[in-house]
């Protein structure tokens, strides 16, 4: 580390050959101000900015590092990997192993295909679904998020029944025209638009536990509805368990629930931190894809022989007996401690969480909706981000993401967090 690097001028250097300094925009922590810290390296629960400053680390790669940064068996099957070349651009045996594992720990996941990230998946995923039901039109719910492909960046219409408005520039109205947005949790939207459009939806994409409007629980109740009406109506069911697949637990949200989708779509976890994504579901759908059917997807690097050896030796750990209960356990005494110190200090708090993913509200109860959400108190939660991470506390930048716990986060470390947290809520009652 050379004596000159802080994170301040690395930001200044970044963004003058990087737009805004970031390759991921909540990098930048616009929405809760100040310098992003530029990491270094991370060990276990703990990651080490460019200054030598120790944070602990409640965002694990958004969601990946489930048993912790560098964990030694991850980083020695990558080192052997790497020694038999990083890429071939040929099938492997490897590729089976991880296919097999992963139908059977979600055995809606019949068939799979390996890709390189979530955005990716989430893509191919919807083609395949128009493909295979000669479909265009999409369901997606506000606030969650599938990675930036075009049909997927896009914001209500005018109306319910109305199609959806691009909400990125530069994508195509006629692109979005496609996406129908629904509110998250509503049973009577739903109705009322399988009631009027039925049999034109291709499928309806969602996050069974949304993570990317912080978390928010979709209700046991709209999740049977939706799997009914998809079922009757023809359309197929995509679950976007990227941030839930092996998080919330082995089966993912698909074992929380007890619901099969058609589809699912599949991230980081299953990459140990490398880049790597999967689609799969039932086989007469995943049989439509090249070179067995009509629907075309590719790419050189899916299946990469490196971020598959990652993700089995991540997977072999998160199989061991008894490391959800750990996990699950650690979270959950995570939230609770969290509620009682702000409680000592007046401070309006609730959480929730299932699994390793958790989420923190700044409100006085559960938010079920992105718009809940956004009514929280955001002053509330930027001063609690910088007053948690001067005390070496790393949360996510933004009030509209999830948390996540490893395996590494020990008693030791939960209980480091919520002496922060204790001053960090004194601090916010203080205000
Ligand atoms: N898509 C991630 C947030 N839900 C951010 C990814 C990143 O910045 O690394």
């Amino acid at each position: 580390m050379s004596s000159q690097q802080t994170n301040q001028s690395l930001f200044e250097r970044a963004q003058r050959s990087i737009p805004g300094g970031v390759n991921s925009p909540v990098r930048a922590f616009r929405q809760v101000g100040g310098v992003p810290r530029f990491i270094d390296h991370a060990q276990g629960p703990y990651m080490v900015d460019a200054e030598g400053t120790r944070y602990i680390d409640y965002i694990g790669s958004w969601g990946p590092m489930i048993a912790g940064h560098a964990h030694p068996e991850v980083i020695e099957a990558v080192q052997r990997a790497a020694t038999r070349s990083l890429s071939f651009g040929a099938p492997t045996a490897d590729e089976i192993d991880m296919a097999e594992a992963i139908r059977d720990v979600m055995p809606a996941a019949e068939m799979l295909r390996l890709v390189s990230s979530g955005t990716e998946a989430a893509m191919s995923a919807l083609r395949l679904a128009r493909g295979f039901t000669g479909r265009d039109a999409i369901v997606k719910f506000e606030g969650c998020y599938h990675g930036h492909a075009d049909s997927l960046l896009v914001k209500a219409g005018s109306g319910l029944l109305t199609f959806g408005n691009p909400s990125s520039a530069g994508v195509p109205a006629d692109v979005a025209a496609h996406t129908l947005v629904l509110e998250y949790n509503n049973i009577a939207q739903l109705d009322e638009l399988f009631a009027a459009r039925g049999s034109q939806i291709a499928c309806v994409l969602v996050e069974p536990i949304a993570g990317n409007m912080n978390f928010v629980r979709g209700s046991a109740e709209w999740h049977r509805r939706l799997r009914e009406l998809c079922t009757q109506h023809g359309t197929l069911l995509v679950w976007d368990e990227v941030m839930t697949g092996l998080r919330v637990a082995l089966g993912g949200a698909q074992q929380v629930y007890g619901i099969r989708p058609d589809l699912v779509v599949l991230g980081k976890v299953i990459g140990g931190g490398m880049p790597l994504a999967a689609f799969g579901g039932r086989a007469d759908v995943m049989r439509q894809l090249s070179p067995l059917g009509a629907v075309y997807q590719a790419g050189t690097l899916s299946g990469n022989p490196v971020a598959v050896a990652a993700g089995m030796a991540q997977l072999r750990i998160v199989r061991r007996p008894g490391f959800y209960e750990s996990l699950g356990a650690a979270t959950r005494r995570l939230m609770q401690g969290l509620e009682q110190a702000a409680a000592r200090h007046g401070v309006p708090l609730r959480t929730d969480c299932e699994g390793g993913m958790f989420g923190v509200y700044f409100a006085s109860s559960l938010p079920s909706s992105y718009a809940e959400v956004a009514r929280a108190d955001l002053e509330a939660f930027k001063a609690f981000f910088h007053a948690m991470l001067a005390r070496g506390v790393y949360l996510a930048p933004s009030m509209f993401e999830a948390g996540f716990v490893s395996s590494a986060h020990d008693d030791e470390v939960l209980e480091a967090t919520l002496r922060a947290a204790d001053a960090a809520f004194a601090e916010l009652a203080a205000r």
